[in-house]
């Protein structure tokens, strides 16, 4: 199968391979309400590097909001209803940004999308994400949404297999992406965050990832 097909079915709308479509600017009218949103949740569960399991400090910062937040450690990847850093359940998940979710889902043909976490990913200038799949949601049929605001990325775009070479996919203020089906297990990273001038949202890139994680 051909993960690597570019065609635009419906102006706007970028297939970026079977099951994931690329929403430009879908996210847009919601920005000054995410920037608002942001300030509270991370007043609550603040941004921090976490460890992965082989001991290295991740280059993006995050946090989570919503019943089940994905956070590592030395003892691995996990959602956890608590926050480790506070102890306390994670900051609910605005209203808004699931009906963005759910709606963005919709538009791919994936009704009835219901996240339950959101991982809010922080890249300041220089801060990349390695080629990874995501695979620690309970339900793989469901599809993983994703929200990117502030400075502009390189998505890198892999197929099934880690040593596929990834498309790169420019990824910029307002874009949403769904990915399901065939792409759901797919490889994929961001590449260092390059300096830019600073947005709405500062000098740094956020990117907010939907799923179910439950
Ligand atoms: C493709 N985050 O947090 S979101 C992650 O921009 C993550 O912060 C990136 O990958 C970021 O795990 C990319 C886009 C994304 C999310 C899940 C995917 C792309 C995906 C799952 C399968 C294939
Ligand atoms: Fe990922």
């Amino acid at each position: 199968m051909d993960l690597f097909a570019s065609v635009d079915p419906d102006g706007g709308r970028v297939a970026l391979g079977p099951g994931a479509l690329l929403l430009p600017g879908f996210a847009l009218s919601l920005a000054d309400a995410v920037r608002d949103d942001l300030a509270r949740i991370t007043a609550l569960s603040p941004f921090r590097r976490m460890e992965t399991p082989g001991g290295f400090r991740m280059s993006v910062a995050m946090s989570n909001c919503g019943a089940a937040g994905w956070t590592t450690d030395r003892r691995g990847y996990r959602y956890r209803h608590e926050d480790p850093l506070t102890g306390a359940r994670w900051p609910a998940m605005p209203a808004s940004w699931h009906a963005l979710a759910r709606n963005a889902a919709e538009a791919a043909g994936y009704a009835g999308f219901d996240p339950d976490a959101c991982l809010i990913n922080e890249y300041a200038v220089g801060a990349r994400m390695s080629l990874h799949q995501d695979r620690n949601e309970r339900d793989l049929a469901q599809p993983v949404v994703s929200a990117s605001f502030g400075l502009p990325a390189t998505f890198l775009f892999g197929g099934l297999a880690r040593t596929d070479r990834p498309r790169r996919v420019p990824l910029a203020h307002g874009d949403v992406v769904v990915w399901g089906g065939a792409t759901r297990l797919a490889f994929h990273g961001v590449a260092p965050l390059r300096a830019g001038e600073a947005t709405d949202f500062g000098a740094r890139r956020i990117n907010l990832t939907f799923r179910k994680a439950l």
